[in-house]
């Protein structure tokens, strides 16, 4: 790319475009201030100074760096200058802007989902956005080297940081993923303001960053002084000045930052002064011009930011530390109390003067600008990141899922052994399906059962790399041969990098216009050390199976420490994502044969008028599996069992005219339940036994159906407001999960009966599942005791005396 920071009329529109965004930015915080204000009383924080702070680089990387097909995470605050900068691009309308933070504005943090398509990635968790692109740049690789996107150049993944951003540890493990996976194509701009949200940060953190990045085998380049503060440097005393500088500790620069030109002239003249070179040097210069000078650090420089993005001729990844100052520009720049201080209306005022901006023209894309709106409408034209624009969210086709998948048939089997056997007995296949599935897991990979299958599809690298046990003939199960050709991505053990992955590969028929479909899995009570970056991938809308094995108390032996208990309820609360927990190899089948079809949906939000799901919209899924291995039904998968397993919950033994008890179990508590449900049966009339395959989906419709009752929809029934329609009114509900007792403790509320939640409320421990079930509460004895309670009635024969 032909960089020419030289070229006067670059130059000259940038740095007019440059002043427009960071007043339309500062404008519109003041506007949302206003109106927030006055509704709720709410003043807005964090975006006047924060946003300031990128309004160059940013101004640098749209109008004249980007590509159409790099892709950007900007960092959160910098919201309102990305928002300015596609409205006069002309692809953010003027409403929005004046409803910045409103309901239905430009959102407070850029968002892919809810803000218009020039945003590539949601950011707002600190860190998120940063490692997404990372693993975009993977993906692209991913997608490449098998093939795939072949008309569509490679892209820049670009993140522009915050300093403290830094902090979070999730970069940091994307980092080292990085480095083992030759990251390439991936830009991290650093804002290095030296502030964060309570303070300014530690002196000399860029050398860390510089020696961390460099020993990633990052390239480093550091922006430090503007073409300005260069210049000052030649001139004679300017090695005192530079001198001064890098030995002006963060707090006292800023504070002179704050403080302004007649500030800056004293401390230095009383530091440096000399009567001589250096003091001429100070004094040829007024106190506006000084301050100028003081300030101009390279990442408010046009011309030094578009050398040193000129300048990589590479793909290797790159860094930029980019001094910067907080607030640049507005009259809070520099205080350490900025991030959530708000310019008053005099303040906004004089910086609307000095704008030129007339009264009344605030939202002009023009006013106030020295070049003749057609000229500038010509630059923006012309500017790459514009060009094919309706490309930047990419579309692809859908990949045909069949009929029904391999059903594995073994008289025992645990849901683990089923899905290891599914994806081995697809691995066979050469249909499309196959070839778009791509696994990644954090160090649990055989451990998950998904070592069949890439066994026999391979791992992936971009280099091939044969097993080394295999060619000196050492007898192994596992054949570890990379490949590009290879369709599963080894991870180490990091479970955020295992979502933030998954949230990258499952953008990729978005940002790269092929389709992947993505299977993680990992140990379930990890969830929780990867949530931030679950909750992330489903916030930004990407497609993925998680299947999350072995899970609760089931996990016997391996004691407290694995065994999770909260996931249901996680399954249950997190957006975007479908839970399921099956108890049979044929209900898993028929699961993800509808998984993958349903992570592949992009249709409208209209319920579905059976089950009152939105499941014309598609999303994510996450399985919760296990090891306990259990005897297997044998019946046909006819289509009203296989949508009873898809919409939540089925009945294994229907309630009659007389039921007084229904059992409803979900996932390997199936023994048990059929166990009790057999010993009460003799004392108790009509016994029931609902399988729940889907609390999740099963909550989700009813609440849908509620609701769209209320909306006057009075025909509206969910899945289990048809199931429980018979129920007599006296009959009591025992419910058991392997999991909090909450995931299944709403169900007597559907029509209205006596409920009793079974399950685990407090931290496991080692033995055997009988043990463990036992002393927790969830054995057979458990259930009938539960029944016993809720239904009087006769006293049950099998209940053991409680001892
Ligand atoms: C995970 C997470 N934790 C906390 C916050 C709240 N927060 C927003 S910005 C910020 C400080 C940012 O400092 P820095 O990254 O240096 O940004 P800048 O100085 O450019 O505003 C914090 C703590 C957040 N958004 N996300
Ligand atoms: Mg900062």
């Amino acid at each position: 790319m032909p960089i020419s920071p030289q070229d006067p009329a670059l130059l000259a529109n940038l740095a007019q475009l440059e002043r427009k965004v960071l007043w339309l930015a500062t404008w519109m915080v003041h506007n949302a201030n206003h109106l927030r204000e006055k509704a709720d009383g709410l003043k807005v924080g964090g975006h006047q100074a924060s946003s300031a702070s990128l309004a160059t680089i940013m101004t640098a990387l749209y109008f004249h760096v980007l590509r159409p097909q790099d892709r950007v995470a900007v960092k959160p605050h910098a919201s309102p200058i990305f928002h300015a900068i596609q409205y006069l691009f002309g692809r953010q309308n003027l409403e929005r802007l004046q409803n910045f933070r409103g309901y239905k504005g430009a959102q407070s943090y850029p968002s892919r989902t809810k803000d218009i398509p020039e945003v590539d990635f949601s950011t707002g968790s600190v860190g998120m956005g940063v490692a997404q692109t990372l693993f975009s740049s993977l993906a692209q690789d991913y997608v490449k080297a098998h093939g795939w996107a072949q008309d569509w150049p490679e892209g820049r993944m670009i993140a522009l940081l915050g300093d403290a951003e830094m902090d979070e540890g999730n970069i940091h493990e994307a980092l080292l993923e990085g480095w083992k996976h030759g990251l390439r194509n991936t830009w991290w701009i650093i804002d290095y303001n030296r502030q964060s949200l309570d303070a300014v940060i530690r002196e000399g953190l860029y050398a860390r960053f510089e020696a961390l990045f460099g020993a990633f085998g990052w390239d480093v380049v550091v922006l430090k002084y503007g073409s300005l503060l260069e210049a000052a440097f030649k001139e004679p005393g300017g090695e005192s000045l530079r001198a001064w500088i890098d030995q002006c500790p963060n707090q006292l620069y800023s504070a002179l930052t704050f403080q302004g030109g007649a500030a800056w002239r004293k401390r230095l003249l009383d530091d440096i002064g000399d009567q001589g070179a250096v003091t001429a040097l100070i004094e040829r210069r007024s106190d506006a011009e000084l301050a100028r000078l003081m300030t101009n650090l390279a990442g408010h420089d046009l011309p030094s930011l578009l050398d040193a993005f000129g300048r990589i001729d590479h793909d290797r990844p790159v860094v930029f530390i980019a001094y910067t100052i907080k607030g640049f520009g507005l009259p809070l720049a520099g205080h350490k109390d900025n991030h959530a201080g708000l310019l008053t209306p005099p303040q906004v005022e004089g910086f609307r003067d000095a704008m030129q901006v007339p009264p009344g023209e605030e939202w002009s894309k023009y006013a106030g600008l020295d070049a003749a709106p057609a000229d500038i409408e010509a630059f923006l034209e012309a500017v790459p990141f514009r060009q094919s624009i309706e490309q930047r969210r990419r579309q692809a086709a859908r990949i045909p899922v069949p009929a029904a998948l391999p059903l594995p048939r073994q008289p025992e089997m645990s849901t683990q052994q089923a899905f290891g056997l599914i994806i081995n007995e697809l691995g066979r296949s050469d249909a499309a399906l196959a070839e778009r599935i791509v696994t990644t897991s954090p160090d649990v990979t055989v451990s998950t059962n998904l070592g069949a299958w890439v066994n026999r599809r391979g791992l992936f690298a971009k280099q091939a790399m044969a097993d080394l046990f295999k060619k000196e003939r050492i007898p192994s199960t596992f054949t570890w041969d990379f490949s590009p050709r290879g369709q599963h991505m080894e991870l180490g053990i990091a479970e955020m990098n295992l979502f933030t992955m998954l949230s990258a590969l499952g953008l990729s028929h978005s940002t790269f216009g092929e389709r992947l479909l993505p299977i993680g899995t990992l140990y379930d009570p990890f969830i929780c050390r990867g949530l931030d970056a679950l909750n992330y991938a489903c916030y930004q809308d990407a497609r993925f199976i998680v299947v999350a094995t072995p899970s609760g108390l089931a996990l016997a032996p391996e004691g407290g420490a694995h065994q999770s208990i909260a996931t249901p309820l996680i399954g249950m609360a997190q957006d975007g994502l479908a839970t399921f927990e099956p108890a049979y190899a044929d209900e898993l089948a028929v699961i993800l044969r509808f998984a993958f079809d349903y992570l592949q949906r992009d249709g409208d939000g209209e319920p579905d008028e059976h089950s009152w799901l939105r499941d014309e919209t598609g999303g994510s899924v996450y399985l919760r599996l296990s090891t306990r291995s259990i005897e297997q039904p044998s019946r046909t998968m006819d289509e009203e069992l296989a949508r009873g397993i898809i919409d939540g919950a089925y009945w294994l033994r229907p309630p009659g005219p007389n039921t007084e008890i229904v059992v409803a179990y979900s996932g390997v508590m199936a023994p048990e339940a059929i166990e009790a449900v057999g010993m009460m049966a003799e004392d108790r009339r009509d016994v029931a036994l609902l399988a729940v395959t889907s609390a999740d989906r099963l909550n989700a419709g009813w609440s849908a159906a509620q609701r769209a009752r209320e909306r006057g929809l009075l025909h509206a029934r969910s899945h289990i407001e048809r199931l429980f329609a018979t129920l007599p009114r006296h009959c009591g509900i025992v419910s058991v999960q392997d999991g909090h007792p909450a995931g299944l403790g709403w169900l007597g509320a559907v029509a209205g009966h006596r409920q009793r939640a079974l399950g685990v409320e407090h931290f496991g421990q080692t033995g055997t599942i009988q043990d463990l079930f036992r002393h927790y509460g969830l054995d057979a004895q458990a259930i009938i005791a539960a029944a016993a309670a809720l239904n009087p009635g006769r006293p049950m024969r099998y209940l053991k005396a409680v001892v």
